[in-house]
């Protein structure tokens, strides 16, 4: 029996190493469309040529979600899969990702799929895959790895932290006013996933040292005891990542942290010095 982990691109993740013969994984692109040009959340795109695009645009630049033909495309390469979707609550990537399913079931209904809208994205994510890998690797049946990634997920956490809110506002992800408020001059804004898989925002700093020490202060509030491995993402931020993980050291000696540049489809909501923190 085979297996495939297939998530949207705002995973950030675009390979797994190490896989055995019996596991692929794959991610299904978003798309950016900035004026004319189409930029596709893919391993072959490059997100400087993409920002660079978005900074000399004053038009409208959207995003768009995978066709349920992209999802079933991937479904139909293995006997097992294990999807993994961007939240519900601010695209309609779940919502393909199960079309595609009764798609493929029905003319393979022998086949095993699973999709789990993780009300999340970024780093949250990612924790999700991993988990999912050990879940399989460890030989468990198709039914016990759902059903424990499910409740790996509603035990994660996501956090970010943003400068500018232009796309998330334009795109009619946030509201205009709360937005503004939280896109002035020199602030950053953290905020979480609520959990209904909407942006919820927390509290707005002045600087970027406050606004790393209050994630801290966020991620130890949540009860995380440093067992679990953090995934922080950045968009040209890495400076910040590194003292965020340096923190994340300090106050839990011998967490896992892993710093991922944002994708496609993360940059172009998180924008320039965005962090997303996953735990
Ligand atoms: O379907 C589409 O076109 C995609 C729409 C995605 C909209 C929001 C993406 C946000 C990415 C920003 C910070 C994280 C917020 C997470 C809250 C659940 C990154």
């Amino acid at each position: 029996m085979t297996w495939k982990i297939v998530a949207d691109s705002s995973c950030e993740l675009r390979h797994l190493e190490g896989l055995g013969p019996d596991l692929s994984f794959d991610t299904v692109p978003l798309k950016i469309r900035v004026g004319e040009r189409e930029f596709v959340d893919n391993a072959a795109l490059d997100t400087a040529v993409m920002m660079s695009a978005m900074g000399n645009y004053n038009g409208p630049a959207t995003t768009a979600c995978p066709s349920p033909e992209e999802w079933a495309e991937k479904y139909l390469q293995a006997d097992q899969v294990i999807a993994l979707t961007i939240t519900s609550g601010l695209s309609g990537t779940y919502n393909s990702a199960l079309v595609a399913k009764e798609m493929v079931l029905e003319s393979h209904p022998e086949k095993k799929i699973y999709v789990l809208d993780t009300l999340s994205t970024g780093g949250q994510m990612v924790l999700d895959i991993w988990k999912a890998r050990e879940l399989i690797e460890a030989g468990l049946p198709f039914e016990q790895v759902c059903a424990e990634l499910e409740i790996y997920n509603q035990q994660r956490g996501l956090l970010f932290a943003l400068a500018n809110f232009d796309n998330l506002v334009k795109n009619g992800r946030m509201s205009r006013l709360v937005g503004f408020m939280a896109g002035a001059m020199n602030m950053r804004a953290v905020g979480r996933a609520s959990d209904a898989g909407k942006i919820e925002l927390l509290h707005k700093t002045r600087g970027e040292t406050r606004m790393l020490a209050y994630i801290l202060e966020s991620i130890d509030r949540s009860g995380y005891d440093g067992s679990g491995p953090v995934v922080i993402s950045h968009c040209f931020n890495e400076t910040a990542a590194h003292l965020l993980a340096n923190g994340i050291h300090n106050k839990w000696p011998g967490a896992r942290v892993e710093i991922l540049p944002t994708g496609g489809l993360t940059s172009f909501y998180a924008e320039r010095q965005g962090l997303i923190v996953g735990y």
